[in-house]
């Protein structure tokens, strides 16, 4: 099984090669999601979990008070911290609409986010509508292979067909939002939502594994936590909790 860091020489996006080299320098496969709804909890909850991450993940458009400058506070924490930043966009219309909205209205996405991700439901123009944008400025792209979610469509020949679009822009695609690993393909990073320390669910249809189920036993690669971190009582303890399990259960399957 190869480490982070030989995979990332088989890569040519430079998103990937930086977040597979970062994680292994860092010893880190732990990606916050970060669903909080003001700039000053963002900020503060980046700044302070910043240390602990690979990736930081954003819903940009839930901030009420979204400005430039939260951008700019953010892009300087993650070269402070070296984390990238994960928009999770979930672009999911024909490609001429997702580049407009990848690079222009109020956010600009394409200017700051190093990855977002898309849903693969329009077919390959998606991708090739996000790649005109995203590609010459070094971004990467994930696709939404598998949902963590109860009663997901997303399963089946939807999931073959995502996989088979992957490959065929795997100068653009970088991997996978999945529940597991599902391509034999050192290239492609696999990162799971739907994590705790306990499995369970949410009274929303969300659906919770261990990082040593996902990591160790299903072989995906990045652990995204959300709540499990932000609505803990010490968010830092609990950080460090979730990155510890998440890198044990890398080297468990490495080693
Ligand atoms: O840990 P949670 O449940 O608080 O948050 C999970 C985060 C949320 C979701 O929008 C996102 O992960 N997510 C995704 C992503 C990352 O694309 C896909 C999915 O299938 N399930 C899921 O929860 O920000």
């Amino acid at each position: 099984m190869k480490t982070f860091s030989e995979r990332a020489t088989l890569c040519t996006n430079p998103t990937a090669i930086q977040l597979l080299t970062l994680m292994d320098e860092k010893k880190s496969n732990l990606a916050l999601s970060l669903d909080v709804t003001t700039k000053a909890e963002l900020l503060k909850i980046a700044g302070d979990l910043g240390p602990e991450i690979c990736i930081l993940k954003t819903h940009i458009d839930i901030v009420e008070d979204f400005d430039e400058d939260l951008i700019h506070q953010l892009q300087q924490l993650s070269t402070q911290h070296q984390f990238l930043i994960f928009e999770d966009r979930k672009f999911a219309d024909i490609g001429n609409t997702v580049k407009l909205q990848y690079e222009k209205g109020i956010y600009h996405i394409s200017d700051w986010a190093h990855i977002t991700n898309a849903h693969t439901v329009p077919g390959p123009g998606i991708i090739e509508g996000l790649k005109q944008a995203g590609l010459e400025k070094g971004r990467g792209l994930l696709l939404l292979a598998e949902m963590s979610s109860k009663g997901t469509l997303a399963k089946g020949t939807y999931t073959q067909e995502t996989l088979d679009m992957a490959q065929a822009h795997d100068d653009f695609v970088i991997g996978f939002i999945t529940t597991k690993k599902l391509l034999d393909d050192p290239k492609f990073i696999n990162l799971t939502p739907g994590v705790k320390l306990k499995a369970g669910t949410d009274d929303l249809g969300q659906q919770y594994n261990t990082p040593e189920k996902v990591i160790t036993e299903q072989g995906s690669d990045v652990i995204i936590v959300g709540r499990g971190i932000y609505h803990a009582k010490d968010p830092i303890t609990e950080a460090k909790a979730y990155r510890k399990a998440g890198w044990d259960a890398y080297l468990a399957r490495v080693q």
